[in-house]
């Protein structure tokens, strides 16, 4: 039976193939080594038009997670965002959407080298909406550390990374939480299992900087812009772990969650345990912007149809 979710093509290696015939082999090295980058996008339908959110941005952080780890991107710039563009037009998207280019290292023998592997260039788009089922979540301290610049390169957006993020992220769920926090490798407050965090402490916006071992978020980084624009104070600094638990306003930050209510960690309410107003109104922008409501930020929406 065909899942909801199901479009009718993929578009792998440079053409558009069946959803169902959109395979590979099982000595895939990435299936065994994680050897893959990847990227998670978003696109807004707004009744007419369909916006993808930052696009040309997503690409560079695809193609720059692949030069960490020596991968050959296959495409430029240019051929990773037609292939989008013509994979949501062959599928007649007219609503919101997920598009997650992928990049694997390919078939080969059985080691751990890359020589001898080709590379395959995927991009499967999906109808998506919410992320997280509620308007605020319950998150708990993962007893999981982040990954570390010592052993993984937590900026780059590597399918075996998130070998990480899934122990954290079952850990919560089955704690009874929406989701994790990871602290990194010294204690400090890194991000969740697949977005970023903001806190909020008298009327100053703080997020962990890139060396506490954060993927650096394209959410992350609009919410910093339009946050300023609108007047707040925003600072990347070290957040201990009771410095969050004594916020005023928590928020995660991400492609899927997009601007996500943090309402406790830990058992401990955040601020009075709901929306607070600085999360409220930099929410609000973003949804705004993201529908192409924004005149000011349309340099950001790339128009499909
Ligand atoms: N941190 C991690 C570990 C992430 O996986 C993500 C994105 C972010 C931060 C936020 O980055 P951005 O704002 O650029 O999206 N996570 C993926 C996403 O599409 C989903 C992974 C399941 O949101």
């Amino acid at each position: 039976m065909r899942k909801e979710f199901e479009t009718e093509y993929i578009w792998m290696d440079g053409k558009l193939v069946k959803w169902d015939e959109a395979k590979v082999h099982v000595l895939t090295h990435a299936l065994h080594y994680g050897t893959g980058v990847f990227e998670g996008i978003r696109g807004y339908w707004n009744g007419t038009q369909m916006y993808i959110f930052r696009l040309q941005d997503h690409i560079k952080r695809l193609i720059n997670s692949a030069k960490v780890y020596g991968f050959d991107p296959v495409y430029d710039l240019n051929g990773w965002s037609r292939a989008i563009l013509e994979t949501i037009k062959a599928n007649n998207l007219k609503c919101n959407v997920y598009i997650r280019p992928l990049l694997i290292v390919g078939y080969g023998f059985i080691g751990l080298s890359l020589k001898d592997h080709e590379m395959q260039a995927i991009v499967i788009t999906l109808p998506f909406e919410k992320y997280f089922e509620k308007p605020g979540v319950h998150a708990m301290i993962s007893t999981w550390r982040r990954i570390s610049e010592m052993s993984n390169p937590p900026s780059a957006k590597v399918t075996g990374h998130y070998t990480n993020s899934v122990l954290a992220k079952m850990e919560a769920l089955n704690n009874g939480f929406d989701e994790a926090i990871f602290l990194d490798i010294n204690g400090r407050v890194s991000e969740g299992s697949g977005e970023n965090i903001f806190i909020v402490k008298n009327g100053v916006i703080y997020t962990p900087p890139p060396s506490c071992g954060i993927l650096e978020g394209i959410t992350r980084d609009t919410v910093i812009k339009i946050a300023r624009e609108l007047g707040y104070r925003v600072v990347e600094k070290e957040i201990t772990r009771t410095e969050l638990y004594l916020a005023d306003e928590a928020f995660f930050t991400g492609t899927a969650a997009e601007v996500t209510p943090i309402l406790s960690v830990d058992r401990r309410l955040i601020g009075n345990g709901e929306i607070g107003p600085i999360t409220k109104a930099l929410k609000e922008k973003y949804e705004r912007i993201v529908k192409g409501q924004e005149p000011k930020y349309m340099h950001w929406l790339t128009p499909v149809y």
